[in-house]
């Protein structure tokens, strides 16, 4: 690539909205040679398997960002487990509890005066929402398909796929002398689930077609054409009515053979060749508008893709994710394991040398996020878009103390920012939502989210106030805009998502309470998520180590941007000011890390408690480090130690993170390998909180991103936490922050080589070890550097 490609990239950088095109043009070359292979996805890029999916946790997915489907892979009988991810139950409301603001004030006093129980129980009479849960995500049903008189597969020739390079999951098998095929893709461009049914021999194809739901309200009816509809209207949840139509049509495109209908179902009869097209959407246009067309937009979905081959379509889709998939490769070593089934690789992984499961637990990291938060979508839930229930574990909806951050935690370092901005969108929303909430429950100026959202963008406190009562989701989630701009540059979007960061520290400028005893400025009500402090039942408490960092980090990146935008000098100093008054991070008589504002850590009731809230501030923060505080980050080795390595699944994928950011790359690689067994991964390979629960999946990506490039401030560190295990291999396509890009390849355990570019120039300090150069980039000029010594070329 020349210099000029580069300088081109960054006119459509510096032009706004265009970070996209000029990623792909740096991840050129690699893409020219996967290109190159295009269709021919080696081994590396498969989940396969023996059997069909059993369980829903043994099914493939796939997706679009907005619909998608867990493919089983039956034989004679297949089933399709549909979602669209704006199905979830109720219809807007406003939850804010209207004692709440004048309870405040006696809650904040019992804080105080250490009565955390009568604190507790007062906040649960008359703080939390009404009502006192959030709506949770729905499936929309199953398409299911019987194909009667086919016999059982002939021995050996049974086979599943799912290709993450290509975005397609297939089911192949030889049953009475004929081969079959059934592919599925889900299409960002067309909008639809296709299914693709294929034969060896003409007129072998023949099945009966059913849409079935455990939505209450919904009925099936076969229509003219070969369509089937599936409609409805969404369950109530907690008291609130369903207020959304949805509808699920699909199409039946057959070559040869006879489609007929009955009443609510269709047959297929002797085709040689069949396509199924499956359109779904909901009434949904926004949490205060539910004016949608569904009837109008599924019927037009199918118009369109019904015009269009399956293989176009297919073709489409494979383009579509491998423009954003090919940016990075990833080669951490490959073994004879890796020629094994995905369910053969998990059983075995904690005691097998596999490092290119780590490798393909990268990569189906990438896959899940691109298939299920996409421009124009929902966030990726606890589930992605993937969730079989009506009533799923935590409503499978937005907990945003921790698991909606993880699930973006790999999309910036890994080239995928444009996923991000189903998550921008949304705070875009509990901006105003929680405007709201700040005002009427608060009296506050700016916005606040609790610990969780959901689709209607509710922000008040859920589910009892030891879980619930903290005012820090929406402030954590800014702190993914500011990344979105630290990575990309684009001043123009930095000023769109202002004066959300902004709104989001004035609430902390005035609800931050003086603690009468040290005087610093605390939350209050709050508590470290969702750790019992051992004074009382609960965890209410007032400045804990978390809520000081959030805040910290948020006034710096709000300070930052206003620097960025020439704005609000005023403002920024007084968030300096209140910055200087927070609870410092501070170290407690265990050595460890503080987790509150006291010295509680020795009396908690769960030592190996799940969550690490108060290590955020070694990440995904980086306000503690190992080079300007190292007292504090051995403070939080101290707090690792005690919490120990083994917790749910996303618990795991954050400790990974830790361990790397304190560079012990084979602790972090112990803990990996923990989260890649089968007791934390499912045959699918999806996370095992368990249940299943999708931010292991993004933590765990992170976590090895983590391993092998951190970007902190200007600071780019190579390998600072290569495990033994992966003594030689590459990574590329990496960003970093200053709109940089990060190839970097290593043999025997040392840095072979990197090449770094920054799109915009300026000055980055380059880390190997202990070497460190400090190289100042011209935009666009890649510079390359040798061995662990950084040897510039
Ligand atoms: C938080 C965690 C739980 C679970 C839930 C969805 O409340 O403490 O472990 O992940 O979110």
């Amino acid at each position: 690539m020349s210099l000029d490609d580069f300088s081109v990239s960054r006119r459509a950088l510096v032009a706004g909205g265009s970070t996209i095109a000029a990623l792909s043009l740096i991840g050129a070359p690699d893409a020219e040679a996967a290109g190159a292979a295009a269709g021919s996805a080696t081994g590396d890029d498969l989940l396969w398997y023996r059997q069909p999916a059993k369980l829903w946790t043994e099914a493939l997915p796939v997706g679009n960002g907005r619909i998608g489907a867990m493919v089983f892979g039956g034989v004679s009988e297949e089933r399709l487990q549909l979602n669209e991810d704006t199905l979830w139950a109720g219809g807007p409301y406003n939850p804010v509890n209207p004692q709440a603001k004048a309870a405040l004030p006696e809650v904040r006093k019992l804080i105080f005066e250490g009565r955390y129980d009568e604190a507790q129980a007062l906040a649960k009479d008359k703080v939390m929402a009404v009502p006192l849960r959030q709506m949770s995500y729905q499936t929309m049903g199953d398409m299911l398909l019987s194909f009667p008189g086919l016999g059982e597969p002939e021995a050996g020739s049974y086979r599943r796929e799912l290709d993450i390079d290509a975005a397609r999951a297939t089911t192949r098998f030889r049953a009475g002398g004929v081969d079959y095929t059934r592919t599925v893709v889900a299409s960002p461009a067309e909008q639809v689930i296709a299914v693709h049914l294929t034969a060896s021999k003409r007129g072998a194809i023949g099945f009966d077609l059913k849409l079935a739901s455990p939505q209450k309200q919904h009925s099936v009816q076969a229509l003219g054409g070969g369509e089937l509809l599936l409609a409805g209207t969404n369950n109530e949840g907690f008291g609130i009515p369903g207020a959304l139509k949805f509808q699920t049509r699909t199409r039946v495109v057959a070559s040869g053979g006879r489609v007929a209908a009955a009443n609510d179902f269709l047959t297929v009869r002797g085709a040689d060749e069949v396509t199924i097209l499956i359109a779904m959407a909901t009434s949904y246009r926004s949490y205060a508008d539910v004016g949608g067309d569904p009837e109008a937009a599924t019927k037009a979905q199918i118009a369109a893709a019904a015009r269009l081959p399956f293989r176009t379509i297919a073709e489409k889709v494979a383009q579509d994710h491998r423009a954003i998939f090919r940016r990075v490769s990833i080669d951490l070593g490959r073994t004879a394991e890796a020629d094994k089934s995905a369910d053969e690789r998990i059983a075995q992984s904690e005691s097998a040398n596999d490092p290119a499961l780590a490798a393909l637990y990268f990569k189906y990291g990438r896959y899940l996020l691109i298939t299920s938060s996409r421009p124009g979508s929902q966030p990726a839930n606890l589930q992605g878009i993937w969730n079989e229930s009506v009533n799923p574990p935590w409503g499978s909806k937005y907990t945003i103390n921790i698991n909606t951050q993880m699930n973006y935690w790999p999309a910036e370092p890994t080239a995928m920012p444009e996923m991000v901005e189903p998550l921008i969108a949304m705070v875009r929303d509990i901006a105003q939502t929680g405007a709201r909430t700040a005002r009427d429950m608060y009296g506050a100026r700016g916005w606040v989210c609790h610990h969780n959202t959901d689709l209607w963008r509710a922000t008040c406190p859920i589910d009892g106030p030891q879980f619930g009562l903290w005012p820090m989701g929406g402030a954590w989630l800014c702190l993914h805009l500011w990344d979105r701009y630290d990575y990309g540059r684009d001043a123009q979007y930095l000023a769109s998502v202002y004066p959300i960061l902004k709104g989001a520290c004035e609430f902390f400028l005035d609800t931050l309470v003086k603690d009468p005893e040290t005087g610093w400025m605390v939350t209050n009500p709050s508590l470290s998520p969702e750790n019992n402090h051992g004074h009382g039942a609960g965890s209410l408490c007032a400045g804990p180590t978390m809520d000081m960092q959030i805040i910290r980090a948020l006034f710096t990146a709000t300070a930052s941007a206003a620097g960025v935008l020439k704005q609000d000098t005023r403002f920024v100093t007084e968030l300096e000011a209140m910055r200087g008054r927070l609870v410092p991070n501070r170290i407690g008589a265990q050595g460890q890390l503080m987790e509150w504002k006291d010295d509680w850590d020795a009396g908690v009731k769960d030592l190996h408690h799940r969550h690490v809230s108060h290590l955020f501030g070694l990440f995904p923060d980086a306000q503690i480090n190992p080079d300007d505080t190292p007292d504090l980050a051995a403070a939080v080795r101290k707090s690792l130690e005690i919490r120990g390595d083994k917790a749910t699944g996303w618990a795991t994928a954050w400790r990974i993170n830790l361990w790397a950011r304190l560079r012990d790359g084979n602790h972090a690689h112990s803990i990996l390998r923990f989260l890649l067994g089968s007791e934390r991964t499912y045959p699918n390979m999806f996370d095992a909180h368990p249940p299943f629960q999708i931010d292991g999946n993004f933590g765990g990506a992170s976590g090895i991103t983590e391993m092998l490039m951190q970007s902190v401030g200007t600071g780019i560190h190579l390998l600072p936490a290569l495990p033994d295990a992966w003594p030689s291999g590459s990574i590329r396509g990496l960003r970093a922050r200053g709109a940089c890009m990060v190839d970097l390849s290593w043999k025997g355990g040392a840095l072979a080589q990197a090449r770094i570019v920054s799109m915009i120039g300026g000055r980055h300090e380059i880390r190997c070890g202990e070497v460190r150069r400090t190289i100042d980039f011209a935009p666009g000029k890649a510079r390359v550097l040798a061995g662990p010594d950084l040897r510039t070329a």
